[in-house]
């Protein structure tokens, strides 16, 4: 491109053009200029959220210019791409991130520090970006920061949705819900106005001949929504690679339509179709672990997917390559069955509009895909109903049934005397109305498909997809166990101990190669070493007991063992299960002779998490807490000696300054429902220890780590069929010290007695599907050790710098390098000395 501009125009430009920005004056005349021109303000009136604004337009800026080359370098390259489709992106905060990923923070802090502003404050102006549940969103967060780190040529694809996860507030007890409207100031995107794909619903299919005699479809008719592109840099660490974020917003298109009726004097109406048409993509759906079949849904979905791939497919064009090699140049990734119509719409493109033939296309699409799964609760597997979809997506309903019939048609001659097994696999379920089971459809035509943890791996095979891994063959599904990022999650949430673990390593290498943590052993007798390690946790706890003073105006000791959960309201998740041993702690301190009391370890019981509006019993679970906390917290019998806190609005911000400020922290899932769990990793890796049952992740945390080094407990995911059965048949008996905190609570220790009954009924008469009874004595007994472990404060030292020390296989470059070489097959761009 470049060769046919003239060279005195190419001079003229590269003299003009922006650099990045190194030094602490050039940052401070970039700050004062948004501040003066863009934000037309002054030093007069430059508050703490105006100081926000002018550093982040001038890291926007920088970002920008590093962003533009990216894209350029990766078109020049012509690899592979990588594209992320995820409905959820939990991104957190963006400006403290940059500063650290380009390098660049101390320089800012001095800049800042020269005019008149703490970094701190002016960092927490910034509002989360929190276009996510939990864990699947935050997983694609880690994973963008990764792939941009590692530089492989990678986007993602999303919804901008004005409203992120509802923001919470307990008010009387209570979780309350309030609009997250986050897009009032956002320096992060960038509009592309010029960037707009406009989406299809509803209307009909007729079939047509074309002029070879073949029968082609038709889709017609119906109504049609404008995609707006949204981007937002995506900058990697010690990289200049900075990758792209496209978010898509809907809009009205601009048509003859809405003339025609503002025209016609019918503005009401011309209004109504504008704001049918932004509501797409309005709002985050705040189910985590739930599918709920609403057709809102069910179109953002298809709104995301089919924007989405239109701008994969352009890009793929602009190469004039065969169709048969856009395998080769494209990999996509679904995660969750969210984007499970991606795989429906490239075939309707193939097959529809490029004209290829079916199998031909078929072919292209299937060696496209990879789809992750999340979960296997039954009641998070999606489903869509085909009168919905029939409505909605007529022609994609069509095709539907065409992958169906040939899936059905193989599956019928490799197991001809298999007499049910057609109705295990099919696509429709053929219930009242009939069903599409989205992860079928995401299995058949994906070529890889993988779980998050060993366990949730292995059991993906042998209970939900267990016909699939007969038909398909065992090589298609695989595990990639999950990660996190260290640059967030341990450099940005814990500079402190980031810097110390620096001192002794030699620099911050670890950031990009987190496996060089194991040489912390060596210093695990190093006494300036420990105490500084101490003294972090410490300072750590210190802020968070600050903030739960200003935030509960409960006062919390710092030197009390801070145990931590905190995580979406679930169930499985099993909060009740820690609330009723807080319970049975408590009546346990009142029962001793005041004398005794001095010998017990003093605690903090720290909760924190959403419940999805709609979770009627994960709602009672916060109310709980919350009765338990006060009551707790306000006898004088107990004082220090336990403190329940439950922190409001849990987030990405907030879990930043959690994780490193926890001792032990509880990821206590019943055995095989917790797919991975990825904040048990962050404690970790923050130097707190676990506790927690023999699921997801925390099996290969354990392997890692050491058995010596974590506290585990409870039944296991083998055995916890036949217990469920045993309940249901056999007798069913309460363990007796849950029995006497049932009996605490039915006497109105924490308030009226009926607001609880249904949770405990969920435990005594309704069959504890979630073993809490099961396993309570184990949990409480194990929290007795943890009890005396703590009261050996050089040995629990030990215990946490051992357990930093080996969480290198936990960093989400890890994970993206098995992703990049088992399931896409791409490589990382080659950097020449660019990288140094
Ligand atoms: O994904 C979580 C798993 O529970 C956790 O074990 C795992 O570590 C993490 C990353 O792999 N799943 C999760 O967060 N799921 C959701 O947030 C979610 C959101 C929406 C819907 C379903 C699940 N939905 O159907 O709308």
């Amino acid at each position: 491109v470049e060769a046919t501009i003239p060279e005195p125009l190419r001079e003229a430009w590269r003299k003009y053009s922006a650099k990045p920005f190194t030094q602490k004056s050039e940052i401070e005349l970039e700050f004062v200029r948004h501040i003066e021109t863009t934000l037309a303000r002054s030093l007069f009136n430059c508050d703490e959220l105006a100081a926000y604004s002018g550093i982040a337009l001038a890291f926007r800026d920088r970002l920008i210019i590093e962003w533009n080359k990216t894209q350029q370098r990766q078109t020049f390259a012509d690899q592979k791409r990588i594209y992320y489709l995820s409905l959820e992106f939990l991104m957190g905060r963006a400006l403290d991130n940059a500063m650290l990923n380009v390098g660049l923070k101390d320089v800012a802090k001095e800049a800042l520090g020269d005019l008149g502003f703490r970094i701190e404050d002016v960092i927490s102006q910034e509002h989360d970006a929190a276009l996510g549940n939990g864990g699947l969103g935050r997983l694609a967060a880690c994973f963008l920061d990764s792939m941009a780190t590692l530089n492989y040529p990678a986007w993602g694809y999303g919804l901008r949705y004005r409203y992120g996860i509802f923001k919470q507030e307990i008010v009387d007890g209570y979780q309350v819900e309030i609009p997250d409207y986050w897009l009032d100031f956002n320096p992060w995107e960038f509009p592309r106005h010029d960037i707009t794909v406009n989406v299809q619903f509803y209307g009909t299919v007729n079939k047509q001949r074309d002029t070879q005699g073949r029968t082609t479809h038709i889709w017609q008719g119906g109504e049609t929504v404008q995609a707006v592109a949204y981007d937002v840099p995506i900058p990697g660490y010690g990289t200049p690679t900075t990758n792209n974020l496209r978010l898509w917003s809907s809009k009205a298109t601009s048509g003859e339509f809405n003339f025609q009726k503002f025209n016609a004097g019918d503005y009401e109406s011309a209004v109504a179709d504008e704001q049918r048409a932004e509501t797409i993509s309005a709002v985050l759906y705040p189910n985590d672990n739930l599918e709920r079949g609403k057709e809102l849904r069910l179109k953002q979905q298809y709104f995301w997917c089919a924007a989405s791939l239109y701008d994969i497919v352009r890009r793929f064009k602009k190469t004039k390559r065969a169709w048969n090699e856009f395998p080769d140049q494209v990999a996509i990734q679904l995660n969750d069955t969210h984007p499970t119509l991606a795989i429906v719409e490239l075939q309707r493109i193939l097959v529809d509009i490029e004209v290829l033939e079916w199998d031909e296309a078929w072919h292209i699409v299937t060696h496209t895909f990879g789809y992750t799964n999340h979960t296997v609760l039954p009641e998070a597997l999606e489903k869509w109903s085909v009168p919905m979809m029939q409505n909605l997506l007529p022609r994609h309903l069509q095709i539907i049934y065409d992958i169906n019939l040939f899936f059905l048609q193989s599956v019928e001659k490799r197991f001809p005397t298999d007499r049910d097994i057609l109705a295990r696999v099919s696509i429709i379920e053929e219930s009242h109305p009939k069903m599409v089971r989205m992860a079928y459809l995401a299995i058949i035509g994906s070529q890889k498909v993988n779980g998050v943890a060993e366990l949730h791996s292995d059991l993906i095979k042998t209970t939900i997809f267990k016909d699939f891994v007969d038909i398909c063959g065992p090589d298609k599904f695989t595990n990639v166990t999950n990660g996190i990022t260290p640059r967030r999650w341990l450099h940005q949430a814990n500079p402190r101990l980031s810097e110390l673990i620096a001192s002794k390593l030699g620099g911050y290498g670890f950031l990009k190669d987190l496996a060089l943590l194991e040489e912390l052993e060596d210093f695990i007798n190093d006494k300036e070493f420990r105490k500084s390690w101490v003294e972090i946790k410490l300072m750590n706890k210190t802020r968070l007991a600050k903030h739960i003073k200003e935030a509960t105006g409960y006062q919390v000791n710092p030197n009390a063992l801070f145990d931590v959960q905190v995580k979406r309201i679930h169930e499985y998740k099993r909060q009740q299960l820690n609330i009723f041993g807080v319970i049975h702690r408590y009546l346990a301190i009142k029962a001793m002779d005041p004398k005794e009391r001095a010998k017990p370890v003093p605690r903090v019981s720290i909760f924190g998490g959403k419940a999805a509006p709609g979770y009627w019993m994960a709602k009672t679970i916060i109310h709980l807490i919350n009765k338990v906390a006060s009551v707790i917290n306000n006898d004088p019998d107990v004082g220090d000696l336990l403190k329940v806190i439950f922190v409001a609005d849990y987030n990405v911000s907030k879990a930043e300054m959690i994780c490193p400020a926890s001792d032990i922290s509880e990821h206590i899932s019943t055995a095989g429902t917790e797919a991975s769990g990825t904040s048990n990793m962050k404690f970790v890796l923050n130097g707190g220890l676990i506790i927690g049952t023999c699921d997801g992740a925390n099996i290969e945390i354990t392997r890692e780590i050491g058995e010596q080094n974590i506290f585990l407990f409870g039944n296991l995911a083998e055995d916890v069929e036949e217990l469920r059965h045993r309940h249901y048949y056999g007798d069913f008996k309460l363990d007796m010290h849950l029995a006497k905190v049932f009996d605490a609570i039915k006497g109105g220790m924490f308030g009226p007695p009926d607001d609880f009954a249904a949770l405990l009924s969920s435990v005594e008469s309704h069959s504890d599907y979630y073993l809490v009874s099961d396993d309570f004595l184990s949990y409480i007994e194990t929290q007795e050790l943890v009890d005396e472990a703590f009261r050996n404060q050089d040995e629990w030292t030990d215990k946490c710098i051992t357990s930093v020390a080996r969480m290198g296989f936990f960093s989400s470059d890890r994970v993206i390098t098995e992703y990049a070489e088992s399931i896409w097959n791409v490589e990382q761009l080659d950097m020449g000395k660019e990288n140094e």
